[in-house]
């Protein structure tokens, strides 16, 4: 029996159980078979989640990117790692191969380390979906870099706040991007985000779209000469398991994003693992995966994971509405797409649309349908279930955070048996807890509690960039001795987990989440606003949608209300990005508050859900009257 594919419920049951009950030998029984290490480890595992602290195949060296790509070239040289399908559909397909991307990371890198990128650096990637993008995170892992990406549709200011909170002093971005019918200006982002950002003394820049952009003597650099004058051969850094291989960006309830920091050994053999289970990748398949690597799951399961498996990993620049709503499956069908891993929101968006545009397009390929990001509703589940995967296509609904690096519960195809909105079983290694109110593990099944995992897996963030304390209090200090998921769940009778939605102020809209503070921040920017909150309220395409409450300040109460929306939501757009736009905004002139001063939003999520009859006790407020105003002007 191999640990690494498993192909039967009743052999995940035995892996499982066996990970469970010695978890250090389950783990490196899959790090011996399946990897490249320049060095072995010395310990599989030590933690302590009190402090906290996680480390995974101590004493091991490797570099990630030999066993994404160089390990590969003997076997797979001229194999398709990476198909790029470019936003216009009339531009060619671009197929590079192992040896190809090999030879593109190697002149990369080593033009990182001509511009004195060094073991440890931090490098900020804001790029669009293409090849550039991915072989830029993997050149930064050659050389021991750091890359922080931060999603291409973020704003100039999130930007800068990301590149100054880890201090990053070069940023790789392109001349702009193409998205649907529109062209971005991602270069005149980055030049607006870096009248803040002191410590950027490089910026690198692809040519995506040939426009005519301004160019700062002595920081900016054309990408394409340096790579041509670049050496094609770059030796891997030998890393220790526990160095450091990226930051990713996460929103938090409360303060400024979050940077999480993942190591090197622990994510790759999980991203690995993961990867070929959950989608039972097999040689000749091609695999596509609709996120953007500017989020986790590009990271986890567009890059790692897929290229240190040696798979054929799609990369399409685009958007499933351009040039009309049939492009995701005008795309299976070209090439042949096997495993389709994409979000219950593009889902939503896309079952509205005629069903012409799914049925013209030949999806006989597809054997396993992913979803990822939010809870599934049992409509859009049912929609992708018959009309993408005709019913004979297991959906994998996995669910997973930024903080756990890849994917932790989910339907191994072909083995769990799927039923709709149940992520179902946690994958092998994962030991999942659901606690009560009183911090108590709640056992049995037919229950449902806070989500929690009780023993460390490889993949785990270990701290957050530069703020270890709001790492142990954000994760480990809601429950003794366990990581706290933010999430709740439900464990059915057969041990199936359901997730229910997050427990604290994060709401997901369209799959990105986005913390209620920085956006509550913004609104109040607005010259004619006193205060805000905003809360989530369910919505047909997004999964939710924001509502927020405003008070204004007494200049502001004469003006245009609709105006005021626009400017409000135009604030939002420029803070934090077009994401984040309120579709409801409700004038108030209170909010109700708990006496030490809190925002309810328990109340205000309730009212904008319509769910008057059990707002609960609203006695104890500071200012109970309001509510029974805010009932009255409901949107
Ligand atoms: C991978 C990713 C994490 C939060 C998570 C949860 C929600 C993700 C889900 C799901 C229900 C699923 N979430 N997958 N909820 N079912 N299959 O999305 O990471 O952006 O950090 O979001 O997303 O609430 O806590 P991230």
């Amino acid at each position: 029996m191999s640990n690494y594919h498993i192909k039967h419920l009743e052999e995940y049951y035995q892996v499982y159980r066996k990970s469970v009950r010695d978890p250090e030998n389950f783990w490196e029984e899959v790090a011996e078979e399946h990897f490249l290490w320049r060095k072995k480890w010395d310990k599989v595992l030590s933690w302590d989640f009190t402090k906290p602290e996680v480390k995974w195949y101590e004493g091991a060296q490797l570099n990630i990117t030999e066993n994404c790509i160089d390990r590969h070239l003997t076997t797979r040289g001229e194999k398709t790692a990476i198909i790029f399908e470019p936003n216009n559909p009339d531009e060619e397909a671009e197929h590079i191969t192992y040896r190809q991307l090999h030879e593109r990371v190697c002149e990369f890198a080593n033009v990182l380390k001509d511009q004195g990128v060094k073991k440890g650096d931090r490098v900020c990637i804001y790029l669009p979906m293409i090849p550039e993008l991915a072989i830029s995170l993997l050149a930064c892992a050659r050389i021991g870099a750091i890359h922080s990406v931060v999603f291409a549709g973020f704003s100039s200011t999130a930007l800068s706040t990301r590149i100054n909170d880890s201090d990053c002093k070069m940023v790789i971005t392109s001349d702009g991007s193409y998205r649907g019918g529109k062209e971005i200006d991602l270069k005149g982002i980055v030049d607006e985000a870096l009248h803040d950002c002191p410590g950027v003394k490089t910026v690198l820049v692809a040519k995506r779209i040939n426009s005519d952009i301004a160019m700062k003597e002595g920081r900016d650099k054309w990408l394409q000469p340096l790579l041509d004058e670049a050496y094609r051969d770059c030796v891997p850094e030998i890393m220790d398991a526990e160095d450091p291989l990226f930051i990713l960006y996460t929103s938090g309830s409360t303060g400024k994003p979050k940077g999480m920091l993942h190591t090197t050994a622990g994510y790759m053999v999980y991203t690995a693992y993961t990867f070929k289970n959950v989608f039972q990748y097999r040689e000749k398949d091609v695999y596509w995966c609709t996120a953007d690597i500017g989020w986790i799951t590009g990271h986890s399961y567009i890059v790692y994971g897929p290229l240190a498996n040696g798979a054929t990993t799609v990369l399409f620049e685009g958007v499933p509405s351009y040039p009309d709503f049939g492009r995701f499956w005008e795309i299976i069908e070209k090439h042949k797409v096997n495993q389709f891993y994409t979000a219950p929101t593009a889902i939503r968006a896309l079952a509205k649309e005629s069903l012409d545009f799914v049925e013209k397009h030949d999806l006989s390929s597809i054997k396993v349908l992913g979803t990822v990001g939010e809870p599934i509703n049992e409509e859009a589940w049912h929609w992708y279930n018959v009309n993408v995967g005709k019913k004979k296509s297991p959906i994998v609904d996995t669910w997973w955070q930024t903080e756990t690096g890849g994917i932790m519960i989910s339907p191994i195809p072909y083995a769990t048996p799927t039923i709709p909105t149940y992520a179902t079983l946690p994958l092998p290694g994962v030991q999942p807890a659901l606690m009560d109110e009183n911090g108590n593990e709640i056992k049995g099944n037919q229950v449902d509690g806070r989500l929690c995992i009780k023993f460390p897996w490889p993949a785990m963030a270990r701290t957050i960039w530069g703020n270890h304390q709001r790492y142990k209090d954000t994760y480990f200090s809601a429950y003794e001795n366990k990581y706290f998921t933010g999430d709740g769940a439900l464990r059915d009778e057969v041990g199936y987990y359901r997730i229910t939605g997050r427990v604290d102020d994060v709401i997901i809209v369209s799959g990105h989440n986005l913390g209620t503070a920085p956006i509550e921040d913004a609104i109040n920017e607005h010259p004619a606003v006193a205060e805000s909150a905003i809360v989530g309220f369910p919505h047909d395409i997004k999964g939710s949608a924001l509502y927020g409450y405003v008070i204004l300040k007494v200049t502001g109460e004469s003006r245009d209300q609709n105006n005021l929306r626009k400017e409000i939501n135009q604030i939002i757009t420029e803070q934090i990005g077009p994401i984040a736009k309120l579709d409801k905004i409700q004038f108030t002139s209170g909010l109700p508050k708990t006496r030490s001063g809190k925002i309810m939003r328990r109340i205000l999520r309730k009212i904008a859900c319509n769910e008057m009859e059990n707002l609960g006790d609203t006695s104890t407020l500071l200012n109970p009257e309001v509510v029974q105003e805010i009932i009255e002007n409901k949107l």
